[in-house]
């Protein structure tokens, strides 16, 4: 099912990887559902092993052991408590079902578990859904290794194990009556969908099966009759066996060509340049818009797991990154979703060290402060916690071009891509109906224009550059006359060489 049923108005999602679930409860009251944002996709909740070498690295969530709902992330009653709360403040929750395999083969055995439940991986035996040894994939695969082998062959890609993950038997109705009730228990307590993880080692046919057991949503929420919102993980940049196309009509797609060819464009290889963007979307040969879920990165490609290639901007490149994802949210195509995890600062104070945690806001803005690695030490993953003010972590600019950004896209929902422009170069410029109107300088020199913005006459306040607040501005002025033409400046040396206003942000 396509539909994300987003609250009136809103139109983003923000994925909140690895964030506690205490934690996203109180940002959905105190940011989330105050600026716009429509739904958080949240990390794994169901019960997970436990990985010790390397020490409890964020892919153990990946591993199921049961669905049980503790996970690192917190337990039942706190999930419950979050989903409740983000709810009632109009931000929907998407759960990370992982639902192709349970833990990896070398697993052991024992109560190395997220909730403590006792299983055994090299028999096969979880006993908390329950399942069996009879309920994996092992006769239904044929290569010798019991592994994934060749991507070509997409029998090999549903049946076998994926990196070692224990491949289970969908085509069971005992393994997807038990996915359906794991599934079912999360919308009964109030999510709007999931994001299928894996779902490109998953046969149409039995996730198909396992979405027409799903209950409507609650209706505390919801409207009567409301079905689950699906988003499906199949990574296909085109030449594999296995096509988007075939999970389509389940549900949306995550469109992985989209942040591959947008970090391409801003990192003009290939000859690639913003002039050619005029016709982003369909045009460039990615999957019909209502199918598409789009995003600049991913928690798997920020860390150089999955595919995507070189390509993809991060906020290791701050500046690009800003602009990738503020080009997205502008941008009509897709349902777009904004990234958000963790970096750490090395803080050691009496011997202690203090892990400084950020969040999407910070990722947008490009990290004012060094970044050593990709995830926090592994000490501290167990209990990672964001405190809500992270001062001397937090970039302010950072609040102000994402958040802004969500808020452009809600005020600019449902009008049309109009009044391109573009120096055949890397400087670019369209507007949304006679909502809002975006510029880019991504060449190196200054662009200096006058354009028809579509708006009418007025001064309007820069949203990356500062925002409106009360009657005044914080940032570059915008006069738009009354035939809607204005003129635009920007350096090619701004740390944040974009403008944006729209309807809103006049003062
Ligand atoms: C190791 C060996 C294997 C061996 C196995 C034996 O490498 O060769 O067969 O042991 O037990 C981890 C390790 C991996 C390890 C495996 C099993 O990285 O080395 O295998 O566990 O223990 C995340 C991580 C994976 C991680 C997995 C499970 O990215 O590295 O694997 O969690 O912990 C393809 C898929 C796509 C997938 C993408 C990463 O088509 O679906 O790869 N993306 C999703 C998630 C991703 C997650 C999974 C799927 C699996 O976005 O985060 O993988 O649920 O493109
Ligand atoms: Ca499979």
């Amino acid at each position: 099912q396509h539909n994300p049923h987003l609250k009136s108005g809103r139109t983003a999602i923000v994925h909140l990887f690895e964030w506690r679930w205490a934690d996203i409860a109180a940002e959905c009251e105190r940011y989330l559902g105050p600026n716009g944002f429509g739904g958080v996709q949240i990390s794994p909740p169901n019960e997970h092993i436990l990985v010790s070498s390397p020490w409890r690295p964020w892919w153990q969530r990946y591993q199921p052991i049961g669905y049980n709902l503790c996970s690192r992330s917190g337990n039942e009653a706190e999930l419950g408590d979050m989903i409740t709360r983000c709810n009632n403040v109009g931000v929907n929750i998407y759960v990370d079902a992982v639902i192709n395999h349970m833990c990896g083969s070398g697993g052991g055995e024992g109560t190395h578990s997220s909730c403590g439940s006792w299983f055994s991986a090299s028999k096969e035996d979880f006993p908390s859904v329950p399942y069996s040894y009879m309920d994996f994939n092992d006769n239904k695969c044929k290569t010798g290794s019991g592994e994934i082998e060749n991507y070509s062959d997409p029998y090999q890609v549903r049946d076998c194990r994926l990196v070692g993950l224990l491949d289970l038997a969908l085509e069971k109705e005992y393994v997807r009556g038990k996915v359906a009730d794991f599934m079912n228990k999360l919308i009964d307590m109030g999510v709007a969908g999931f994001r299928v993880d894996a779902s490109k080692h998953m046969w149409p046919g039995d996730v198909d099966s396992i979405y027409r057991r799903l209950n409507n949503l609650n209706t505390k929420w919801f409207p009567s009759g409301a079905r689950a919102f699906i988003f499906q993980e199949v990574i296909d940049l085109g030449g594999e066996a296995i096509s988007a196309q075939e999970y389509v009509h389940l549900g949306r797609v995550t469109e992985f060509k989209y942040g591959a060819k947008l970090g391409t464009v801003f990192r003009k290889w290939n000859g690639e340049k913003l002039s050619f963007t005029k016709n982003w979307g369909e045009g460039w040969g990615f999957m019909a818009d209502g199918n598409a879920l789009v995003f600049v990165d991913n928690h798997d490609n920020q860390r150089g797991h999955g595919a995507g290639g070189a390509s993809i901007v991060t906020f290791w490149d701050a500046r690009l990154h800003k602009m990738a994802v503020a080009y997205m949210l502008a941008h009509p195509y897709g349902q777009a979703r904004v990234m958000s995890s963790y970096r750490w600062d090395r803080n050691i104070v009496n011997g202690q060290v203090f892990v400084c945690v950020d969040d999407y806001r910070i990722r947008m803005i490009g990290l004012a402060l060094p970044v050593m690695v990709m995830d926090p030490p592994s000490l501290f993953q167990s209990t990672l916690t964001r405190p809500v003010e992270t001062d001397g972590c937090v970039s302010i600019d950072g609040v102000r071009s994402s958040g802004n950004m969500v808020i452009f896209r809600n005020v600019v929902n449902g009008q049309p891509h109009a009044n391109w422009w573009d120096n055949q170069s890397n400087q670019v410029a369209f507007g949304r109906g006679n909502r809002g109107f975006i510029v880019f300088n991504n060449d190196d020199w200054a662009l200096d224009v006058t354009l028809n913005t579509g708006l009418p006459g007025g001064t309007y306040c820069d949203v990356i550059s500062g925002e409106k607040q009360g009657s005044g501005c914080t940032g570059k002025q915008v006069q738009v006359g009354s035939d809607g033409r204005a003129n635009f400046y920007i350096s090619n040396t701004e740390e944040d060489p974009f403008i944006a206003i729209h309807a809103d942000s006049k003062l």
